[in-house]
């Protein structure tokens, strides 16, 4: 039987992420009321650290709804505290592992992976490129492991070059994985960054394999799906081919608002993916 794929859309308590790609923004019972009346599966969180929200309150309000946790995102560890898990100062580096561990916490009681995206930071200045490499494995294998005893990965996107010069392509981050071993990590495929620094997107998907973890699924605008000009079937179908049974979660800008954003996006996910 093809594994299902489930949907999810992105709500951010960041306010120094204002202009990024969330769909609901900063009143999170509001954006769980949406996503569960759209049908949604699940929501992705995006906030500014650990004890922003109550686990438990999070557990109950996930529960009334019927709702799943899909990830959360660790970027406010950069965008708020300026923490990389590659800064050249190991005391910042300490600090940027103990955020992301707090962050695996939050997630991991609730079900979800963290996303180590921004977080990854870039080489450069002192530091080169393999002992950035080298910090980023070593941090990948050591989160992961902790990530374990939530029973969820840890969750690693590959960005695209404007956001760093470490992995870039879904087939980097299959060979850092594997390198260093990072059994418990796995990658995030986010179609805006692969569009940029992919050959062909579908390639990208099938050479993540049995890593692909996760899928940031938007259009090439990074607006919602259908507004750009992705060509969906051979991505939809290398989604299925690699076997894929994870979410496809709308981390897109809210246009022309957050709900006319979300709604698109779950007709279109029922569309392409059956979810
Ligand atoms: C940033 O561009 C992004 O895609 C996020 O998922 C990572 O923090
Ligand atoms: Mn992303």
């Amino acid at each position: 039987m093809p594994s299902r794929i489930s949907t999810a859309v992105t709500i951010s308590l960041v306010p120094q992420a204002k202009g990024g790609p969330f769909v609901y923004w900063d009143d999170l019972n509001h954006g769980i009321e949406r996503a569960a009346a759209l049908g949604f599966d699940a929501i992705e969180l995006f906030a500014p650290g650990p004890d922003t929200v109550s686990p438990s309150t999070l557990r109950q309000s996930l529960k009334d709804t019927g709702l799943k946790l899909a990830a959360v995102g660790t970027g406010a560890g950069w965008v708020v505290r300026q923490l990389r898990l590659t800064d050249p100062d190991s005391a910042i580096r300490r600090q940027a592992m103990d955020f992301v561990r707090s962050m695996i916490d939050f997630g991991g009681v609730n079900g979800a992976p963290a996303i180590i995206g921004s977080m990854q930071g870039r080489w450069g200045g002192e530091v080169s490129k393999a002992t950035a490499m080298g910090w980023l494995g070593e941090a990948l294998v050591d989160l992961g492991e902790h990530a374990r005893q939530y029973n969820v990965p840890l969750i690693y996107e590959p960005l695209n070059r404007y956001e760093t010069n470490l992995c870039q392509t879904q087939g980097e981050g299959v060979l850092l994985l594997e390198e260093f071993g990072a059994t418990n990590t796995r990658l995030l495929a986010d179609l805006f960054h692969m569009n940029i620094e992919e050959v062909n997107i579908a390639a990208g998907i099938r050479q993540s394999g049995r890593w692909l973890g996760h899928v940031h699924c938007v259009d090439t605008t990074r607006c919602a799906v259908g507004v750009g000009h992705m060509d969906w079937p051979p991505i939809v179908a290398a989604l299925r081919e690699v076997g894929y049974g994870g979410y496809v979660s709308a981390e897109c800008l809210p246009w022309p608002n957050s709900d006319a954003a979300a709604e698109q996006t779950i007709r279109l996910y029922r569309e392409l993916f059956g979810a």
